[in-house]
């Protein structure tokens, strides 16, 4: 990069990453392609339509590689339809929204500081001014079992048009039968936001919400999925012409979908964005993605082991997925942004986040949320889930001791050099 400023900037950042382990359970590094895609002359591109139906000229190469990534998605999931254009995570689900209520509908969503995310309808976010958004979540936090029995008595009080599964704070597995039977029984369409835990579903080590009568699937491309930052939607029915209307339908949600991804919400797609999804979605059908997933979840469940027999107290008592939450006032009497602070002394890299019924605010809640998928691309196995908990409990309770925390940098960077980033390659 010619900009010295920038360069250096960016060097820096690529040390930090290199020289610390990434335990923020919505992160990950992706393969050198998945960058060479980003950094491609495909940035240039205006693309508004979909393939074959475009409205600027010189489309013969972005048709091709949205139709790729298009067919690739579908192969991974398992859906009749992938709209690949999303820009990321919250314009995905405002799509499904505005391609299936109407102004002033109710939405089913999981609570927010049960897990929920804030594009649920949280109250600050403008899904929540345009659609009714009403709550379910956990009957007991020690297990983080979800009161179905609750959803479905809001569910028939309520008569939400959509039902959301999906959080970016849950460490636990969602009962995909369970939502089918109540949406059906009210007559809502289901979506499943699996924007956390993606990956883990394209390496077939979770439950696929399609494969139990879901109707809709959004996620992120960025997190287990591990490729560029982006968003994606996959649906059964029908697949028309997005030029035309379809009738409000069941059958018809990828059309509608489609027609509010482009042009109801967005302009152009980003096409290097739709090459790299491309080339990650392909990285994800290769059978090393599934060990790849299979080797997340042990390491968290490893992880969690740890933390617990160094005294760390676990929201709902461990983990089934890739995500961890430590209530820190339970654990050390500290909250969860002095504890990220810390972490962050020692390199290693986590985020503070709500726990259930947190009686603490947003930006300096109680909890510290933790996660494998990154230090797994990274190569780290089991035995090295010992060393992170280790290297935790000694920077809470030396938090105060900026010589002890340096030391415990200096051990962190000697082993994380030792694991390239996937882009070395
Ligand atoms: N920011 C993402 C996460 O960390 O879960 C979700 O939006």
């Amino acid at each position: 990069m010619k900009d010295r400023t920038l360069q250096k900037i960016l060097e820096a950042e690529e040390i930090r990453q290199r020289n610390g382990l990434e335990l923020i359970p919505s992160e990950n590094y992706v393969s050198r392609d998945v960058l060479e895609a980003l950094g491609s002359v495909f940035t240039n591109k205006y693309s508004e339509g979909y393939p074959g139906k475009r409205y600027y000229g010189g489309q013969e190469n972005t048709d091709q590689i949205e139709n790729i990534a298009i067919d690739r998605a579908k192969k991974l999931f398992g859906s009749d339809h992938a709209n690949v254009q999303p820009l990321s995570g919250a314009p995905a689900n405002l799509a499904v929204y505005q391609a299936w209520l109407n102004p002033g509908d109710t939405v089913l969503a999981m609570k927010l500081d049960h897990g929920g995310h804030l594009t649920h309808g949280a109250p600050v976010t403008h899904a929540a001014k345009l659609y009714n958004f009403v709550r379910y979540g956990l009957s007991d936090i020690s297990t983080g079992e979800i009161d179905y029995d609750e959803m479905r008595q809001v569910a028939l009080k309520e008569k939400p048009k959509l039902i959301i599964a999906g959080f970016s704070g849950y460490p636990r597995s969602l009962d995909y039968k369970k939502f089918v039977e109540i949406g059906n029984e009210v007559g809502a369409v289901l979506m499943a936001d699996m924007a956390h835990i993606a990956g883990l579903i394209a390496g077939k080590v979770l439950d696929n919400p399609l494969d139990f009568g879901f109707h809709i699937m959004t996620t992120t491309t960025h997190k287990t999925l591990r490729g560029p930052r982006g968003g994606l939607i996959l649906s059964n029915g029908n697949v028309s012409n997005p030029l035309r209307a379809p009738e409000k339908t069941i059958e018809n949600l990828p059309t509608l979908i489609d027609r509010q991804v482009f042009p109801g919400l967005q302009g152009g797609p980003h096409m290097n964005n739709i090459l790299a999804k491309a080339v990650a979605f392909g990285e994800a059908l290769d059978p090393s993605f599934k060990v790849y997933a299979k080797q997340i979840l042990k390491n968290s469940k490893k992880l969690s082991e740890e933390l617990i027999k160094h005294d760390f107290k676990l929201v709902t008592g461990g983990t089934d997925n890739h995500l961890i939450m430590i209530d820190m006032p339970t654990s050390f009497g500290i909250d969860g942004r002095i504890t990220q602070e810390a972490f962050d002394k020692i390199g290693l890299t986590a985020n503070c986040n709500s726990i259930p019924d947190d009686k603490l605010p947003p930006y300096r809640p109680s909890g510290l949320r933790l996660g494998t998928p990154a230090i797994t691309t990274r190569g780290l196995v089991e035995g090295d889930m010992v060393k992170i908990a280790d290297w935790m409990k000694r920077a809470v309770v030396n938090r105060d001791n900026e010589d002890i925390l340096k030391k415990i940098k200096k051990e962190v960077r000697d082993f994380s050099i030792k694991f390239p980033l996937p882009s070395d390659n």
